[in-house]
């Protein structure tokens, strides 16, 4: 990492697993757990039933609300100013990564606190409390303002993000299973690019033999340590 000036992280879920939401595959222990996230964040799913899927991301959206940076977001905040190029990439929808600090953030699954008018296509607000909540400008339904699977990704993040994983000099993978594409294909650029990869993940993914380190803990734990020794060298 000393050798590099450019670096770029891709988060998953399991970021803010520490921060009391749920990750995706991973099951769980609350009310929806008979439901299974995978057949919940389709448009279909919000076609069939809108108050269900509505129901479901009001519940997250508390969860998101009530929850804090852990020390895995805070650390990366903090590395960011270790590197004159350092590009956040996540896939989560939490903004704990910019309620920690982090600056230079790409969301490439948009922002489950935002809602956007299924008619208009725009950000807005719900015309009064109901769910499922509809436009107060046009009065059509809301959707959250997230990417579900079959719906391409906002262009000008997913753009950046593969700027910054072919042109980095270590890309690190946390806290995803790394089975979610075009998200998952960033390392496979990084590393096309010549880039160190870096795993942090408690459990194996499809990644872990590509990797260069992989380090099979928390990123609660990892990251922090990782900081510490990065501050130790003095060089930053
Ligand atoms: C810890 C930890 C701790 C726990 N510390 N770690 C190419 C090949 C194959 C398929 C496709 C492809 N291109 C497109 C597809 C289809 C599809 C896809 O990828 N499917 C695969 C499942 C096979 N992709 C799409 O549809 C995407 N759109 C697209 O490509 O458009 C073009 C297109 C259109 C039509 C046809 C074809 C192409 C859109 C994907 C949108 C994903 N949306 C969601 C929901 C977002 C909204 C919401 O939040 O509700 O995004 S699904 C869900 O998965 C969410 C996540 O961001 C994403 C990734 O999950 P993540 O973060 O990795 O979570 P988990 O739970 O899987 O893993 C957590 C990890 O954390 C685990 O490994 C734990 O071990 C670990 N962990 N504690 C560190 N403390």
């Amino acid at each position: 990492m000393r050798q590099t000036s450019a670096v770029a992280v891709l988060t998953g879920s399991g970021v803010s697993a520490e921060s009391g939401i749920p990750t995706f595959r991973g099951g769980g222990d609350s009310l929806w757990k008979r439901y299974d996230p995978r057949e919940l964040a389709t448009p279909e799913a919000f076609s069939r039933d809108p108050r269900l899927v509505w129901e479901w991301y009001l519940w997250r959206r508390s969860l998101v609300v009530g929850a804090e940076p852990n020390p895995a977001h805070l650390a990366l905040a903090e590395m960011e100013g270790f590197f004159s190029s350092f590009t956040l990439i996540t896939q989560n929808v939490d903004g704990l990564h910019e309620r920690a600090g982090s600056r230079n953030v790409l969301e490439l699954h948009g922002n489950i606190l935002r809602s956007r008018c299924t008619a208009e296509g725009e950000i807005s607000e719900p015309r009064r409390q109901e769910v499922p909540p509809r436009c107060r400008r046009c009065g059509d339904l809301l959707r959250p303002d997230v990417v579900w699977f079959g719906e391409m990704l906002p262009e000008g993040p997913v753009r950046a993000a593969f700027e910054a994983s072919s042109s980095c000099g270590v890309f690190f993978s946390v806290g995803t299973s790394s089975l979610v594409y075009p998200a998952a294909a960033l390392p496979e650029e990084a590393r096309a690019s010549g880039a160190i990869l870096v795993e942090i993940n408690p459990e194996e993914t499809p990644l872990t033999r590509r990797a260069d380190f992989s380090f099979r803990e928390s990123a609660s734990v990892v990251l922090p340590e990782l900081v510490k020794r990065l501050r130790a060298q003095g060089d930053y």
